[in-house]
């Protein structure tokens, strides 16, 4: 293992160093967690995972196509809003700021800020580390002068992240409607955790809105089957690390939405009573068990303002298109 970091940036060698210990410590730990909490699910009741186990580079990669999926409209609607009113979020936002993504992916939104924003550096966070890298790379390609410093590991735990820059204030990008994957709770969480990390500057929220159930059922049931195929890499993805033999022929993806809930929820169905075995422990699964893979939670404008205000936020725009399909929000960060 590398010694501790030096805060240097570009291209130069330390920079490098630093994402290949963090590409070293976020595979190591990542693998045994993911056959743990695959195990727990099997086991037991709720028979749920988390969804941070669909990135994986293929799940990246199928992630990215859902993007560009005609019926996936939450990607397309929050970049327009990011375009069209780039220069209204620098004006709150500020510029020559510490910028830093929670599950930066593609680094691709991003994109759209650069040129308004004009951050002193960029720190990516993803948990897919080869995706992550490759992305760092073409985006310092494009901006050469443009500090970026992607770091691999899981922003849901505690993660620790370089030192702030002297005199720059903090501003976090979350964008993508993430921030559904969360429980309420959860999300409550995570954000009273971000207005303590970004405490003098803020945070830029991308938030999916509560709608017609049928484009949303639309949304996560594409014509396609890349959201089905997203769902079933899950499984794959531990037939490749962890030495399972799934038969994703024996699964069927099902979306659908609670409305109760407020969320979209995705879940892996068995087609038939089997057996399945992860490191050497055997599950029985019933034709039609189903193992919860994600929630993605809709919101009210008004109520993730008020979930920012009890995490310590102060809201500030929100912006909105005039579907009100998806809203993007600056939620300024007290000191
Ligand atoms: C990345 C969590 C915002 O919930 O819409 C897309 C993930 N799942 N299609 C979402 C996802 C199925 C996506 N988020």
């Amino acid at each position: 293992m590398f010694g501790p970091a030096p805060g240097a940036g570009g291209g130069t060698l330390s920079a490098r160093i630093l994402e290949a210990e963090q590409q070293l410590s976020g595979q190591a730990l990542e693998g045994s967690e993911f056959q743990r909490d695959l195990q727990r699910a099997l086991a037991a009741p709720p028979h749920a995972i988390s969804p941070k186990y669909f990135y994986d580079t293929e799940g990246s990669r199928l992630f990215d196509r859902i993007c560009e999926l005609p019926e996936y409209y939450p990607t397309r609607t929050e970049r327009a809003l990011l375009a069209e009113h780039a220069g209204a979020i620098a004006a709150v936002a500020g510029t020559g700021a510490d910028l830093v993504e929670f599950g930066a992916g593609s680094c691709s939104k991003v994109r759209l800020l650069l040129p308004a924003l004009q951050p002193r550096r960029y720190l990516p966070i993803d948990i897919s580390t080869e995706h992550l890298v490759d992305a760092a790379v073409g985006l310092r390609r494009e901006h050469p002068g443009l500090h970026v410093q992607p770091v691999a590991g899981d922003y849901t735990a505690a993660l620790r992240l370089p030192d702030p820059l002297p005199g720059a204030r903090r501003v976090g990008f979350f964008p993508g409607s993430t921030i559904g994957n969360f429980t309420p709770e959860e999300a409550l969480q995570f954000l009273r955790g971000a207005a303590r990390l970004l405490r003098g500057g803020g945070l830029l929220l991308g938030a999916d809105l509560v709608k017609d159930p049928n484009v949303l059922h639309a949304a996560y049931n594409d014509a396609q089957g890349v959201t089905a195929a997203f769902n079933l890499n899950l499984l794959a993805r531990a037939n490749r690390e962890l030495g399972t033999a799934f038969d994703l022929d024996r699964f069927w993806h099902s979306a659908f939405y609670n409305a109760a809930q407020q969320r979209i929820e995705m879940h892996l169905v068995s087609r038939c009573r089997q057996q399945v075995a992860v490191d050497g422990h055997s599950y029985v699964l019933e034709a039609g068990q189903a193992l919860h893979t994600e929630n993605s939670y809709k919101f009210s404008i008004e109520g993730l303002r008020r979930l920012a205000v009890q995490a310590g936020f102060r809201p500030g725009p929100a912006w909105t298109d005039p579907g009100n399909l998806f809203s993007v929000h600056w939620l300024h960060a007290p000191e």
